[in-house]
């Protein structure tokens, strides 16, 4: 049994949950998993991030099988689950996901994700340096994505992907975290985009997500 290590404030947790649901994957998951920077975490997971996905424990540390990064571990379950695909059949076409996939997380969530500590967890303001800096980066982000972005109905074009599991956690994350930190949401000239995003979350496997990841925020809330 596949065993899902994160948390469900992760969006990159919550992108493979969301794949593993889509695809009819059984699975188990641990949703109290915290980054860790120790010996024992770094063995699974080696740059100390969530999620990572455990594919058999075995007697001995040494013995196990891991895998980090969201996306390896989607590709992988493309590999070993082919049922309900989430890549296209036809390599143009598989590449063209991973490039909308590479934009959105490499030029958009990081980028962004640099403002995530003053606008999400009330650390220290970043510097002019960095705000202009994450401003000018997510302005070549965004014309990427909107180069890219069909929805038509979903983002890659007719079938669902896993680039549709990437926009759903990552883009209104992006979108708040903008608008606190630049002062306007740099995803606004994407008209399409908000119905494109209420329209994946009325499929059940989006649903639940969203659902478990608002409870875990009311739950951090309440602290
Ligand atoms: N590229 C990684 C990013 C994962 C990531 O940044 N996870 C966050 C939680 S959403 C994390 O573990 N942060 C802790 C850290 O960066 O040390 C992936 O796709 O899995």
């Amino acid at each position: 049994m596949l065993k899902l290590c994160g948390f469900h404030l992760s969006n990159y947790h919550n992108k493979v949950r969301i794949a593993l649901l889509e695809k009819g994957v059984p699975y188990e998951e641990d949703a109290g998993c915290s980054p860790s920077q120790k010996e024992d975490f770094l063995a699974r997971s080696p740059m100390g991030k969530v999620p990572f996905l455990e594919l058999g424990e075995g007697r001995r540390l040494a013995e196990g099988r891991w895998l980090a990064e969201s996306e390896v571990i989607a590709e992988y379950l493309e590999d070993a689950f082919p049922q309900k695909p989430l890549l296209p059949k036809d390599p143009f076409e598989r590449a063209k996901v991973r490039e909308l996939v590479t934009v959105m997380e490499l030029h958009i969530e990081l980028v962004a994700r640099r403002m995530y500590g003053e606008v999400f967890f009330k650390r220290a303001p970043v510097s002019d340096e960095t705000r202009q800096a994450v401003q000018r980066d997510l302005a070549k982000g965004v014309r990427a994505l909107k180069a890219l972005a069909k929805f038509d109905p979903y983002i890659a074009g007719p079938e669902l992907t896993l680039a549709d599991c990437a926009a759903f956690v990552h883009l209104p994350l992006v979108s708040l975290a903008s608008k606190h930190g630049v002062g306007r949401d740099v995803l606004e000239d994407l008209p399409e985009l908000k119905p494109y995003l209420k329209m994946l979350g009325e499929r059940p496997a989006f649903r639940k997500v969203n659902e478990d990841r608002k409870a875990a925020q009311a739950a951090l809330t309440r602290k």
